[in-house]
């Protein structure tokens, strides 16, 4: 199927926050109820449409554990969006957040994409932290935030378009140099000329790689 960009993402963040199933709910619409610990790195991809453009999304969801720290690092460089997940119901998979962004700072490029994802909200019974808390982090670091559910599907799908809108602002804006496919952003073949194309962003140089 033809598309006019492909972005890849990254999802990080803690062991057992829900990272897998956020992508299998996105990709299969199904949830997996055992925790399926990932071993390294694990792929997926979908279709989107978002402002009417076919987008295709490549995404690597990768092991929270901290054994797996070292492989994880060597996929940040290659991406152009990142979903930093949480557990609502547990705070220390929110206070690792820091540590998980500054990993991103040295290893990805600078203009990467990040929404930040507290998951579970379907157990607010359990919250152990607030919405507001979450909004403040994502706020303080100029990022996205989103509360999401991959048990009930809320915001599952949300969470990945709102990322790649994202992309393709900082496409629009000029931010990334899109001939450059180390950012994680690849010029489809089906995409028309003089379309996004009349922004001149195509071929610019400026550097999205640091
Ligand atoms: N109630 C509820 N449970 C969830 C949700 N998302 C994930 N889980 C459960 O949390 C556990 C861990 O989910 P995973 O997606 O495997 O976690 P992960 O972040 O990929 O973990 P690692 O691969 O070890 O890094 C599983 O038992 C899931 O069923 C959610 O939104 N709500
Ligand atoms: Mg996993």
């Amino acid at each position: 199927m033809s598309y006019d960009y492909l972005f890849k993402y990254i999802i990080i963040g803690d062991t057992g926050v829900g990272k897998s199933c956020l992508l299998l709910q996105f990709t299969d619409k199904r949830f997996q109820p055992v925790h399926d610990l990932t071993i390294g790195v694990e792929f997926g991809a979908r279709m989107v449409t978002v402002d009417g453009r076919p987008i295709k999304l490549q995404i690597w969801d990768t092991a929270g554990q901290e054994s797996f720290r070292s492989i994880t690092r060597s996929y940040y460089r290659g991406a152009a969006g990142a979903l930093l997940v949480y557990d609502i119901t547990r705070r220390e998979t929110f206070n690792h957040l820091a540590s998980w962004l500054e990993d991103a700072r040295q290893h990805a490029n600078p203009n990467m994409a990040v929404t930040v994802i507290g998951n579970k909200c379907d157990l607010s019974q359990r919250r152990a932290v607030s919405k507001e808390e979450g909004e403040q982090f994502a706020k303080d670091y100029g990022l996205s935030f989103l509360e999401t559910s991959a048990r009930t599907s809320q915001n599952a799908e949300e969470a990945f378009i709102m990322t790649a809108a994202k992309i393709l602002q900082n496409i629009q804006e000029g931010i990334f140099d899109t001939s450059n496919e180390s950012c994680g952003i690849k010029i489809g073949y089906g995409r028309g000329q003089g379309t996004l194309g009349t922004s001149g962003t195509v071929g610019q140089t400026g550097g999205c790689c640091g």
